[in-house]
């Protein structure tokens, strides 16, 4: 039987092998991952832990807060604090940087995250997930918010650990994206898949339809030339899908294809888009890049886009490189 290969022996071998993972990276992934364990035995637990419901507190969002956001947040960040690996954290759930406490070294990394994506189908009991980011902190002394304002192609490693029927951690650190599955028994993340690659065309896509009437003319006209199937402008009939948890709509896309949208529209004129730059559209759209697929706002690059404010929000258009090009002609056409 083949050898199995745990997150541990996989970051160690990357260090040695071809040293794309400094020690310190390498102990803060593994750290990122122990708490997505911890995370993923609370999530599992559901109304037997007393972990469902909502909190009486909002984010900085204006979002009503969910016991289990508050939990992954608070999980993820005791786990980060004391390693010596990481000089501060931002999170979906905290309006300002956490700094790591005077009393442990400070290291040279930043750490970014949405704790627990998807909020809205924890009570149903629909995957969701953590999605996190890695930056360098910037030479200087001290850190502030400004160190984090670093467009998403600076980025050192991302990852998603998705909490469905299997619970399952998605990493890349500039070459190429592996999945482990989470081995309940061993209790250690699984090397199940390497090199992912995303098919170049699809016949799938994932959008909030009930929102089509408020949508940018581009993203209209894509959406309805798919719903026209093989009788319109594309030939092929599609199939859709939309899970309302982007690490589960992604991690979809990743495994068999897809497009998935989340754009810009008129409810909000003003807002750029729901999803937040920093901590879920850079992460994910690295990762969707690695494997192969592209990610646009529909003008510019995600990982191009120079951030201006810690939560700043973006229009996210990602997957299939064929599709998202298309999107992205569309867009330049209009
Ligand atoms: P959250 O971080 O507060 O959970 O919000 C982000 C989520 C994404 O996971 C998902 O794609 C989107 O919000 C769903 O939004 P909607 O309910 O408008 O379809
Ligand atoms: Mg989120």
């Amino acid at each position: 039987m083949a050898q199995k290969i745990s997150l541990t022996r996989y970051l160690v071998e990357k260090q040695r092998d071809n040293n794309t993972i400094p020690s310190h990276l390498r102990l803060l992934l593994e750290v990122v991952a122990r708490a997505c364990k911890s995370i993923s035995q609370a999530v599992n637990k559901g109304a037997l832990g007393g972990v469902l419901g909502a909190a009486e507190t909002e984010n900085i969002q204006g979002e009503v807060q969910k016991k289990l956001d508050i939990i992954a947040n608070e999980v993820l960040i005791e786990a980060n604090e004391w390693g010596g690996h990481l000089a501060a954290m931002a999170s979906e759930e905290m309006e300002g940087i956490y700094l790591v406490p005077n009393r442990y070294p400070q290291g040279e990394y930043l750490l970014l995250f949405d704790p627990l994506d998807g909020s809205s189908n924890i009570d149903v009991n629909v995957s969701i997930g953590t999605i996190f980011s890695v930056l360098v902190k910037p030479e200087g002394a001290g850190v502030s918010e400004q160190d984090f304002l670093q467009a998403g192609c600076k980025q050192v490693a991302a990852g998603y650990c998705v909490y469905g029927p299997q619970t399952t951690l998605v990493l890349t650190v500039g070459d190429g994206v592996s999945m482990f599955t989470l081995d309940r028994e061993q209790g250690s993340f699984v090397l199940t898949q390497e090199n992912v690659q995303i098919p170049a065309d699809t016949k799938e896509f994932a959008i909030n339809m009930s929102n089509m009437r408020h949508w940018a003319p581009p993203v209209k006209r894509y959406v309805d030339e798919c719903l026209q199937g093989k009788e319109g402008e594309r030939g092929k009939d599609f199939n859709m899908r939309w899970i309302a948890s982007m690490v589960a709509d992604v991690h979809r896309i990743l495994t068999r294809g897809g497009i998935f949208m989340y754009p810009w529209d008129k409810r909000e004129p003003e807002k750029p888009g729901k999803l937040r730059l920093m901590y879920e559209a850079n992460p994910m759209s690295w990762i969707i890049e690695q494997a192969g697929g592209a990610a646009t706002n529909g003008k510019t690059r995600i990982l191009d886009i120079e951030p201006s404010k810690l939560h700043e929000r973006v229009s996210v258009i990602l997957g299939s490189k064929n599709e998202v090009d298309r999107v992205t002609r569309y867009h330049a056409e209009a």
